[in-house]
């Protein structure tokens, strides 16, 4: 096994480095072209960061005191950056991690910028999934194999990230579930987690992380603005996991689709054939689903 592979089975992350000078100071053009760097929030209220998931339109951008979370895989204007979802090292690194075939699920923009003070609370990658249906000694296993890797791609420094290495296959610690108090999902803010730790990333670097991990999201004040490319991604030689579903298939119509490049198009349309195939989330997180071929 290559030593990316049992370092990220081991810890639930690695990180490579990605981009070249040029090619960081190039992605930092289109990314300025797209969010404004000075735009302030007039309003010093701090906001909750749970949802973020669910997406900001690129206009609101920084009218909130808060991090703002930009879905760009059916959001036409965005186009400019879409060939970091094909960049041929970050592919490179997911394949050897996951196996071959992959299919983009999500891809996004983490933006906050000078002020912020970003919060979301400590979380293992389930929000889709009911509470009462999510059993931890399946999904977070050894033995079941977890078909996602997120990968945050900072085009700035930043450690934003947090994680609790090695807790992506195995069940919370008693401590742990106190920090959770009662909650599958998000544990309330402002608590510590014991062995957690901060993730620093270089611009450039990428971390690639299984999301089953204890992670959060966390900056006390943000000092250098945070311009993060988030991917995820699946292997099609395997079933997926829930992440798959985070894509929003009905905004791949046919006219948006053809303002993509010949290599995006081609990416949707395998999305679309594997969501054919899966059509029925809330069957990913079944007993014996990752291990159906
Ligand atoms: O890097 C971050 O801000 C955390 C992202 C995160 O927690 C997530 O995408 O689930």
């Amino acid at each position: 096994m290559n030593t990316l592979k049992s370092k990220f089975l081991e810890n639930g992350y690695v990180i490579v480095d990605i981009l070249e000078k040029t090619e960081l100071e190039s992605f930092r053009q289109i990314m300025a072209d797209l969010l404004d760097v000075e735009v302030r929030a007039d309003n010093r209220e701090v906001h909750s960061s749970s949802f973020q998931h669910l997406g900001d339109e690129i206009r609101d951008f920084a009218r909130e005191n808060r991090q703002y979370y930009f879905h760009l895989l059916t959001k036409p204007g965005t186009e400019s950056i879409h060939h970091a979802f094909h960049n041929p090292r970050i592919m490179g690194v997911v394949e050897s991690l996951l196996g071959p075939d992959l299919i983009i699920n999500n891809a996004s923009i983490l933006a906050a910028n000078k002020g912020v003070k970003y919060d979301l609370g400590w979380h293992r990658d389930v929000i889709q999934i009911p509470q009462q249906e999510i059993e931890e000694d399946y999904l977070y296993s050894k033995t079941r194999f977890h078909n996602s890797c997120q990968i945050n791609l900072p085009l700035y420094d930043e450690d934003a990230l947090w994680v609790v290495p090695g807790s992506h296959n195995r069940v919370n610690t008693s401590e742990e579930n106190a920090v959770f108090d009662g909650s599958k999902h998000y544990a309330p803010l402002g608590k510590e987690m014991p062995g957690a730790i901060p993730v620093p990333l270089k611009a450039g670097q990428a971390v690639f992380y299984n999301n089953n991990l204890i992670h959060r999201g966390y900056t006390e004040e943000v000092i250098i603005p945070r311009r993060t490319i988030h991917m995820g991604y699946h292997s099609a030689s395997k079933p997926p996991t829930w992440h798959f579903y985070l894509l929003n298939a009905a905004l791949l119509k046919p006219d948006y689709l053809a303002g993509l490049s010949a290599t995006m198009q081609n990416m949707m349309h395998e999305y679309l054939e594997c969501r054919r195939q899966f059509p029925q989330m809330s069957d990913t997180w079944k007993r014996g689903f990752a291990e159906r071929i």
